[in-house]
């Protein structure tokens, strides 16, 4: 099993190949995205990812290409599909990306290869649309099929491609145990067989909706704590004192990310079409898409106390990346804060260090100076380090409880966060 290819070079698939070079594997990556294979074959990584970078000037110049022709599957014994599984703008599951990437590998697969899905999806998904993707051209004899669900977390500084455990689950015996195989071969971590294909696929989808709900309790406690003046960190702190059974999630200005916010519908969606109605992971994807609406309430109760109102004032959001310092911002809550901080009629200046050319005014001073009110958005290291003086006579929401709301307070700054005040 000398030679992999991975279908998609994002945010999973990049570090994939990089891993499967670096491990001794000819590694060849599939993108359709041109620009992306060319930036990649220079040696430079296509998104902020300093690892990432570091690693691919390291790589050996022939263990690792780049490239948009798909016939280089035909040389490859692994080919590993790390394709985006968005939802549309109805939250409706798209797997467009992975019937694409299906029928690439189908047309040009190497007889007896090992297919792997690391993309997330549904359980089915691989048996109810890749698999007759795979038969137009082929026979289960002629190929194996395996799913094991991406595990990166962007950012990350101590987990990373390597050395998180993963589960893998093969459309029979055989391929659970090839795929297996080749990830012991590429990993410092464990490696556990799952009984099915469709366990596997359930497994990523669990961990993601059991974050969300979590994320989405905290937030319906932080919003209750609000109206009771209670500090929901110090509650939080209080609670996690119980060495067993709590695990801490914090409030804030809702779930951003191409997995939280995305993967929990994956799952409703398919259980709807089972006959199964997934009442409470509905109802945290409600909670967890109101709390950008919840942090423009909050700046309106602080400007109501100040006789003041929305329309006409001017607001910096400090952060657009989906969660601190990183520059991915997609399904970033922030674009829906600024998005009804517009509709009612305030100026908004946008701040992000990860994302400069979304900037209002290049400097963090200068969007501050132009600002009546501040909404953290995004608990940047640089937000949360920042000169307390630049926040005075402004009114601050913390929309990530970053800062420290006593020296806020000391300094006469209007403060409120999202569950402490
Ligand atoms: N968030 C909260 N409160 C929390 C935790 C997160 O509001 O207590 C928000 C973040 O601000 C962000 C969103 O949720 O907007 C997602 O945050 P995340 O830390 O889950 O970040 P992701 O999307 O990078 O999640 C990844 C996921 N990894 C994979 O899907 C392989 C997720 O499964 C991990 O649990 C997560 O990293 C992690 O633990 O860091």
């Amino acid at each position: 099993m000398q030679t992999v290819c991975i279908i998609g070079l994002g945010y999973v698939g990049l570090p994939l190949a990089c891993l499967c070079a670096k491990k001794g594997y000819t590694t060849w990556g599939y993108d359709v995205d041109t620009t992306k294979v060319n930036r990649i074959n220079q040696k430079k990584c296509p998104f902020n990812d300093e690892r990432l970078q570091k690693e691919l000037k390291t790589l050996a110049a022939d263990s690792f290409k780049a490239t948009s022709d798909p016939s280089i599957i035909r040389q490859c014994d692994t080919v590993i599909v790390c394709v985006p599984t968005p939802v549309d703008e109805k939250h409706m599951p798209d797997l467009a990306y992975v019937e694409s990437a299906a029928t690439t590998v189908a047309k040009h697969l190497k007889k007896g290869a090992l297919v792997i899905v690391e993309s997330t999806i549904y359980p089915g998904t691989c048996e109810e649309i890749v698999l007759p993707l795979l038969k137009k051209y082929w026979t289960t004899n002629d190929f194996f099929l395996a799913h094991c669900p991406e595990r990166i977390d962007p950012g990350n500084k101590q987990w990373n491609v390597e050395n998180i455990p993963r589960v893998v689950g093969g459309l029979n015996a055989e391929s659970t145990t090839k795929a297996a195989a080749f990830y012991r071969s590429i990993l410092t971590s464990a490696v556990t067989e799952l009984s099915s294909i469709k366990a596997a696929e359930a497994v990523k989808i669990m961990e993601n909706t059991f974050r969300d709900v979590n994320i989405a309790f905290i937030n319906e406690m932080a919003m209750s704590f609000d109206k009771l003046n209670i500090d929901i960190l110090e509650v939080i702190k209080g609670a996690n004192t119980k060495p067993f059974a709590f695990m801490p999630h914090y409030p804030g200005t809702g779930v951003g990310g191409h997995c939280i916010p995305v993967d929990p519908y994956y799952l409703i969606e398919k259980a709807k079409h089972s006959g199964f109605e997934h009442k409470f992971l509905s109802l945290a994807r409600e909670i967890n898409n109101n709390m950008p609406l919840y942090t423009v309430t909050r700046l309106e109760e602080a400007l109501a106390a100040a006789n003041k109102k929305v329309k006409g004032l001017s607001v910096a959001v400090l952060g657009l990346a989906y969660k601190a310092n990183v520059d991915d911002t997609r399904e970033s809550p922030s674009y829906k804060i600024i998005d009804i901080l517009k509709k009612r009629g305030a100026t908004v200046l946008a701040y992000d260090p990860y994302v400069p050319q979304q900037n209002t005014k290049e400097k963090v001073n200068d969007t501050l100076d132009n600002a009546d009110a501040v909404i953290i958005a995004t608990d940047h290291k640089e937000f949360k380090e920042m000169p307390l003086e630049r926040l005075k006579g402004k009114i601050v929401i913390d929309g990530k409880n970053c800062l420290d709301k006593e020296k806020v307070k000391k300094m006469c700054i209007s403060y409120r966060g999202i569950g402490r005040e």
